[in-house]
């Protein structure tokens, strides 16, 4: 009986309690790197927290054709947040039209960092990629962390009309109004 509970700590309870200790040695690496670089330090957030980088639906992708993709992006820009630090989406509303290709640009020119958080939206939509300093992230991206001085490039495809929820999960910031709402229309 001994054994058999020594074999299923070891066989189950630990591999998990060694997943913990890597994510939390993850995140650490990701805040010690924050000093090297803004840029490097968003890439790092990024992969960190898209668990579903690859998950491009691919039946979603093959119905694209390569006529959307060659269509110069409409670019569109969003402040998170300002210099005097207010906890607010400049604009706040955002539209788009369904089967267009965009360029949505997203900059915190703020002391402190913010999310980009959309996941409904990021589930209505074909990302083709996110640009942030020399690297290029392509699939399914569902949240941005943008820390302070950080840019970033979304080039999408709308899909799914619908309005969308957008938020900023730091704590305390949704609730301080730093929310927003995305028009998908067809
Ligand atoms: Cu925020």
């Amino acid at each position: 009986m001994k054994n058999l509970l020594t074999n299923i700590y070891q066989h189950t309870y630990l591999p998990i309690y060694q997943w913990k200790i890597n994510i939390t040695n993850q995140a650490y690496t990701v805040e010690k790197d924050c000093k090297y670089g803004v840029i490097k330090s968003f890439i790092l957030a990024l992969i960190t927290s898209a668990f579903c980088l690859l998950a491009i639906n691919p039946a979603l992708a093959a119905n694209l054709s390569s006529d959307i993709l060659k269509q110069t992006p409409t670019e569109i820009s969003v402040s998170l947040s300002n210099a005097a630090n207010e906890l607010k989406f400049l604009p706040n509303h955002l539209e788009f039209v369904s089967g267009k290709r965009y360029k949505l640009r997203l900059t915190n020119p703020s002391q402190l960092k913010h999310y980009f958080t959309a996941k409904d939206f990021a589930d209505a939509i074909w990302t083709q990629k996110v640009e942030a300093g020399n690297v290029e992230i392509k699939g399914a991206i569902r949240e941005l962390e943008l820390k302070p001085g950080a840019e970033a490039e979304w080039v999408f495809v709308p899909l799914k009309p619908g309005t969308y929820r957008l938020r900023c999960t730091v704590p305390g910031h949704t609730e301080a109004g730093m929310t927003g709402d995305i028009k998908i229309s067809e």
